[in-house]
């Protein structure tokens, strides 16, 4: 079985019940002008993601294993977003430069070109940070029998920590790459991903794409 040097452990995987899930690779959260951007935050911390993830995913592709996108967003009369996300995010749903923002259908709810989803991919859409909570992924993993999440995307500390912190309780086996999650914030991200090896792996594993890549393509 494939085994990549991790943190705090190696760590093994069976490619027929791994998933790749690609977290909120979003136009809103990244693009210059976008949403994340109008916040005040430097899109740049998560776009430097773009690359090593194009990287892993042409890999993972060849290799002909499973990939999952996920997409943080409502319903365009916002039914599905709790009023107090709402109070918190007051930009959800107003006009911005790509479209109302985190609204499903606008262009920038959707992921960033150069990791747009090919035939095949799930595409799950979640009104939370979780993408568990309220969505159909759970099922989709039971029923391709996956035991095991290599997790990537944005952000380090919000959406992919509230994933993997779920997978853990569900019983699933999380990598998390290093190099292809990241934070608007360089102390939430170095915290971040210690917190997920920290004793023992209490969520998980942290690896560099590189080394997981050198496992696929072996
Ligand atoms: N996808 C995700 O992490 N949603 C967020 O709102 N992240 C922030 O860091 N704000």
């Amino acid at each position: 079985m494939p085994t990549v040097e991790a943190s705090p452990t190696p760590f093994t995987f069976a490619k027929n019940s791994t998933a790749l899930l690609v977290i909120d690779m979003q136009r809103d959260f990244l693009l210059p002008g976008g949403f994340g951007e109008s916040l005040g935050n430097d899109v740049a911390q998560l776009r430097r993601t773009i690359e090593p993830l194009t990287a892993l995913l042409a890999a993972w592709r060849a290799a002909g294993w499973k990939v999952i996108h996920t997409r943080e967003g409502h319903l365009p009369d916002l039914s599905d977003c709790p009023p107090a996300k709402l109070r918190r995010g007051p930009m959800i749903g107003q006009a911005g430069r790509f479209g109302r923002v985190l609204i499903r259908g606008e262009y920038g709810h959707d992921i960033v070109d150069e990791l747009a989803p090919v035939e095949g991919e799930d595409v799950v859409d979640k009104p939370g940070k979780g993408a568990f909570y309220a969505t159909d992924l759970a099922k989709i993993l039971e029923n391709d029998g996956i035991t095991s999440l290599v997790v990537t995307g944005v952000t380090t500390e919000v959406c992919v920590h509230t994933t993997v912190r779920e997978a853990n309780d569900r019983g699933y086996e999380c990598l998390v790459l290093a190099d292809c999650v990241g934070s608007y914030f360089p102390e939430f991200q170095r915290v971040g991903l210690q917190m997920i090896a920290a004793q023992g792996g209490i969520f998980g594993w942290v690896a560099e794409s590189s080394a997981l890549i050198e496992e696929i393509t072996r």
